[in-house]
């Protein structure tokens, strides 16, 4: 199955139309430390490593299109230490964090953020609040396969749209942050085409 989801921006009264007819499912709490080198050579290839909560990801687009090209965000997610070592290339023989440091790896960015779940029939609700104050929404919907994928997001939408959000461009969390904290690193994302 394929994952499909599709980010949109939150004002204060849409929560409740959102969430209208859901089921509350969880929530959680999560502490993201994303990690790049000082020439960016991840996040210019679309690839974010992280430590959520203490656990190292790396999330690496299923293929690398330019942001203006995407429909949807589809990626892969490695989370075995030593899977993740092997994929940037770097010696797995001592723990990863160390591995990392040697490489030139360094935190660029610390997001705090209490996620609410939901489930609306076949729809992942995820509702987001990110402590610099930001909200937004991601909704989801799995499919068996990418030729589905464009329906999928026209769903996606139609959703969203029943509830009263605008489709449109929305800078996820990390994009967020770096326009308000490094704007310099998000410029040069937006350079290359890798964000909006
Ligand atoms: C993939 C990506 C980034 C990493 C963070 O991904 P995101 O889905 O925003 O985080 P989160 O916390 O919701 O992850 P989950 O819990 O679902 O695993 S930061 C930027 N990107 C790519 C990207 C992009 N270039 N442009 C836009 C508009 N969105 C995402």
């Amino acid at each position: 199955m394929i994952e499909i989801e599709k980010k949109f921006l939150l004002k204060s009264d849409d929560i409740a139309r959102l969430t209208e007819g859901a089921t509350f499912i969880k929530e959680i709490t999560m502490l993201d430390i994303y990690y790049d080198d000082a020439t960016y050579s991840l996040t210019t290839k679309d690839r974010w490593l992280r430590e959520r909560d203490g656990k190292f990801e790396l999330k690496e687009p299923a293929k690398l299109e330019k942001w203006s090209e995407r429909l949807a965000d589809q990626y892969h997610e490695i989370e075995d230490e030593a899977a993740i070592a092997a994929a940037l290339k770097i010696s797995g023989g001592g723990s990863l964090r160390s591995a990392l440091k040697a490489a030139g790896y360094e935190p660029f960015a610390t997001i705090k953020t209490v996620r609410r779940k939901y489930k609306n029939g076949e729809f992942g609700i995820d509702i987001d609040t990110i402590d610099f104050g930001y909200d937004i929404c991601e909704i989801e919907l799995m499919i068996p396969e990418e030729s589905q994928m464009v329906s999928a997001v026209k769903r996606i939408v139609a959703f969203a749209e029943a509830r009263g959000l605008r489709s449109g461009p929305v800078r996820g969390k990390v994009l967020e942050y770096l326009h308000r904290f490094n704007p310099k690193h998000l410029e040069i994302l937006q350079t290359i085409g890798m964000a909006g």
